[in-house]
């Protein structure tokens, strides 16, 4: 019953149309430690939904991040106490598999309601009754802007404003090797119909928390670097100390700035579901080098330049481990260069 279905706006499945048009009440729901790409693809979707007449619940496991609740739509997003099983469809956003939707989607209450995947990554693994995955397009909010041209819906200034912040986040406002002529055209689209390309820059990428720049200060001495892959152990203790309260520590984008760096990688020590420890890891690579592979084959997901899972164990016993595939995987791409 799975069907996988091209980017191509002419090419988007009939059936996926038709369930999105005949749908009165909606469940769209994206990944957890949600990023711009999640929040921009839900509200939007939100958005579209709402504008097809449908009653819309938008739904996130996790907090949304301060610098994103600008967004349109966001306000309204609700938490893992406030759903039902009462939705004739759910929609799932940028979410490469079925536990990246973390507590909001239970699969006993859920699982006789159609479920619609749409999402970007390669490695999404199709959980979907009706699958849409395009992993040439450089963002899930990319792919809404073609379901929007196939539905007939004009783009407004609010969805542009959301579709346009998940193309600005993903490819970091257009620096990622995936940013093609597509993306361009598409945020042209979004910028023509009233997005301000400079103000969701500005507020989607250009700001930090304060207590972030103390967590990098306690971090960042124990920075290492071997064979061109460098990483840095984030401890619970020091996130407490540095008083910060989201997950998302945004050190992986920087340590890949990093002249001798081709691969970078942050070891977030957890706590996990079973109480037990934990390694939230997450990857970034150089053009060229692919940490995708790497983050699918430790159970989780993501894209060649960037990419993430979390592992079961210590930082002491996971982070060698995850270090020596990081090498492996540099030593892959350079015998490819
Ligand atoms: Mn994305």
């Amino acid at each position: 019953m799975n069907e996988d279905v091209s980017s191509e706006a002419s090419a988007i499945d009939e059936a996926l149309l038709a369930g999105l048009r005949n749908s009165r009440h909606v469940l769209c729901v994206s990944h957890v430690a949600p990023d711009g790409d999640a929040l921009g693809s839900l509200t939007g979707m939100g958005h579209i939904m709402h504008r097809l007449g449908a009653t819309t619940t938008l739904a996130l496991q996790d907090e949304t991040p301060a610098e994103l609740k600008f967004l349109p739509g966001a306000a309204d997003i609700v938490g893992p106490k406030q759903i039902t099983d009462a939705y004739d469809l759910i929609i799932c956003l940028d979410a490469s598999s079925v536990d990246r939707m973390g507590h909001i989607y239970r699969s006993e209450a859920h699982a006789h309601i159609p479920l619609f995947v749409i999402d970007h990554h390669i490695t999404n693994t199709r959980f979907g009754h009706i699958n849409w995955v395009a992993p040439d397009c450089a963002a899930t909010c990319q792919m809404l802007v073609y379901l929007v041209d196939s539905l007939g819906l004009p783009l407004d200034e609010t969805l542009a404003t959301c579709l346009l912040t998940g193309l600005v986040t993903d490819t970091l406002c257009f620096r990622t090797s995936n940013t093609n002529a597509r993306v361009m055209e598409a945020a042209m689209r979004l910028m023509s119909a009233g997005a301000n390309l400079s103000d969701i820059t500005a507020r989607a990428l250009n700001r930090r928390s304060f207590n972030l720049f103390k967590l990098w200060g306690l971090v960042l001495p124990t920075v290492q670097l071997d064979e061109g892959v460098i990483w840095v152990h984030v401890r619970r203790a020091q996130t407490k100390a540095a008083g910060m309260t989201t997950g998302d520590v945004q050190l992986s984008s920087m340590l890949i700035t990093a002249n001798e760096a081709d691969i970078s990688a942050v070891f977030l020590e957890k706590v996990a579901e079973n109480g037990g420890p934990a390694v939230e890891c997450s990857f970034r690579a150089r053009p060229g080098f692919n940490v995708g592979e790497v983050a699918f084959e430790l159970g989780g997901g993501g894209h060649p330049p960037a990419s993430g899972c979390t592992i079961q164990g210590t930082i002491e016993e996971v982070a060698p481990r995850v270090v020596e595939l990081l090498k492996q995987a540099r030593r892959k791409g350079l015998a490819a260069s």
